[in-house]
């Protein structure tokens, strides 16, 4: 079976209309990402693709978010979602890369056949693809362009709407477990909301309400969950959504968000000024599609940059891991626990963390570390930015949902009760900004911490993140989980040579996979120590991408 006839005709009158720019494009860490003038052609064609990915699962449906997340606002991206509401099949990607490099409409169905062929698909299956948009200004029509793709495939297609990422990865999954005998919720947005506000009351029953909580919504689409949520949670929990200007020209991810405050080490601009902001309370910030959650606290007033206190990702991972680990062990459970991490991750809390559970080095993007934290019975993972989630696998649903409770001490019935909320709390699909939070504000609650408590478990060795342009970045290859870079050839003798002259010195450079430049990451047990070593490499980078 091949596209042909009038299907081909099709394709070619429909791709006429989206021209393709003269840029090459790569499927990259998260999918598309690049400016958004360019991506019109690619939104279309991932609309083929979308319809395309669906068939060959004999009809599943799969989800296409329109958005460039942490990104500045003119970027946008495609990311793609599999029918297990996971990231889109590894082996796909190259396929996603020709076909949006396909120069002619005839090239493009050229292409098309080729995963028709190499895929066995039917083309007589119908599909099925659910899309949703963020909130910058060309989201709405890129996806417009990606439904002209589907429609050249009579493909049923749902409107999610403007969606958070994570909720699309639930709505996919949802969709497809709806008739299962363990359907995964409500296949809507309000089904998301009921599940996480459901599992939050029952876990925080009895217990008092956190204190309030500002929520820097880095005037995304985050602003618009957060009070979908707030309508289910009524007085169960009390937010100040902060930067929630959403359609605001220029605003978006601009001076705020969880990648400004994870990358520049500071609260978002303005936050001195906040009248809510005080030093000892905890602050979160979640970046532009609310895929990532970062929290932070003051130790002195909002004037002193020095008063600034990051709860990272690593952070999460270890008070979930703790958290969890604890709970399986009170509940006796033959289950075990272990936690997936990148490079990024702060060698503090992997020593932190190795001390507990098996941990796992991957390279970044949640499509490395999800695969990897499936491997585990109960699976953390969190990159350092804050993305991230919880995998229970089928084995540890299975031995908390068929626990006798009846045979059990009080304490082990309380801790698998409290298991299988956490279960239902958590976004199991992908890291998720509102899941996370909750998850984190639970977990402070049942164990009567505050910001302070929680920072204590382990001090960060400081490090440093610097963006570097370079003119080909693609020139950059790396192996060992990004660890170690291979090309350009020497580089990784030099920075070696760097690092060997400070005390638990570490520095690595990767190309980024969402923007344009290489990345560098340096820490070092002095802060002295990390600025010199960061910018040493940095030039380094400087000196081998010119
Ligand atoms: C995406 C990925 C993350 C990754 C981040 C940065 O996040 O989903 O896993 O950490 O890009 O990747 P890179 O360093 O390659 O640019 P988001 O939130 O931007 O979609």
């Amino acid at each position: 079976m091949s596209i042909a006839g009038t299907l081909a005709q099709t394709i070619e009158q429909r791709s006429a209309a989206h021209p393709k720019p003269d840029a090459r494009l790569t499927y990259g860490t998260a999918g598309f990402r690049t400016k958004a003038s360019l991506l019109e052609s690619t939104c279309f064609r991932i609309g083929l693709i979308g319809a395309l990915r669906s068939k060959s699962l004999g009809g599943k449906t799969v989800g296409l978010m329109v958005t460039a997340s942490h990104n500045p606002e003119e970027d946008n991206g495609v990311k793609m979602v599999d029918a297990r509401g996971e990231m889109l099949e590894a082996s796909w990607e190259p396929i996603c890369t020709a076909i949006a490099n396909a120069a002619t409409g005839e090239e493009l169905v050229a292409e098309l056949n080729k995963v028709v062929e190499q895929k066995s698909i039917d083309l007589s299956v119908p599909a099925s693809v659910v899309y949703a948009y963020d909130t910058r200004p060309s989201s709405k029509p890129l996806a417009e362009a990606m439904v002209d793709g589907l429609g050249a495939f009579d493909t049923n297609v749902t409107d999610g709407g403007l969606l958070t990422t994570p909720q699309l990865h639930y709505l996919v999954l949802a969709l497809n477990t709806q008739h299962e005998a363990q359907p995964y919720g409500s296949p809507t947005t309000e089904g998301y909301y009921a599940k996480l506000a459901g599992a939050y009351m029952s876990l925080m029953k009895g217990r008092p309400a956190p204190p309030p909580l500002i929520v820097d919504c880095a005037n995304g689409v985050g602003t618009v969950s957060l009070k979908g949520l707030l309508a289910h949670l009524r007085d169960a929990l009390v937010l100040y959504p902060v930067r929630t200007a959403v359609g605001q020209t220029g605003a978006l991810n601009n001076g705020c968000g969880a990648d400004f405050v994870k990358s520049k080490q500071r609260l978002p601009e303005g936050f001195e000024h906040e009248p809510n902001v005080h030093p000892g309370e905890l602050l979160c910030s979640f970046d532009g599609d609310a895929d990532r959650i970062m929290f932070y606290y003051l130790v002195g007033p909002a004037t002193d940059p020095a008063n600034f206190r990051m709860l990272d990702g690593d952070k999460i991972a270890s008070l979930a891991a703790d958290h969890l680990g604890e709970l399986v062990h009170a509940a006796n459970l033959d289950v075990n626990i272990g936690c997936v991490q990148t490079a990024y991750a702060n060698g503090a809390s992997t020593t932190y963390l190795e001390q507990r559970v098996p941990i796992t080095c991957t390279p970044t993007g949640v499509k490395h570390l999800h695969h990897a934290a499936e491997k585990y019975d109960i699976g953390v993972y969190f990159e350092a930015n804050g993305h991230g989630t919880v995998l229970f696998s089928e084995k540890a649903q299975r031995a908390i949902s068929e626990a006798d409770t009846s045979k059990m001490s009080p304490e082990s019935a309380a801790a698998i009760a409290q298991l299988a909320a956490f279960a239902e709390l958590i976004n199991q699909t992908v890291g998720d900004a509102v899941s996370d939070m909750l998850m984190v504000l639970v977990i402070l609650a049942m164990r009567g911490w505050g910001p302070r408590e929680w920072d204590a478990t382990y001090t960060d060795l400081p490090n440093k993140l610097v963006k570097v342009a370079v003119a080909d970045r693609t020139q950059f290859r790396t192996t060992d989980a990004e660890r170690r870079v291979t090309h350009p050839e020497g580089l990784q003798e030099r920075i070696d040579a760097l690092v060997a002259k400070y005390p638990s010195g570490r520095a690595f450079v990767r190309p980024s996979g969402t923007e344009d430049c290489v990345r560098v990451y340096a820490e070092a047990e002095k802060p002295e120590d990390v600025a010199e070593l960061a910018s040493a490499t940095e030039a380094l980078v400087k000196e081998f991408g010119a």
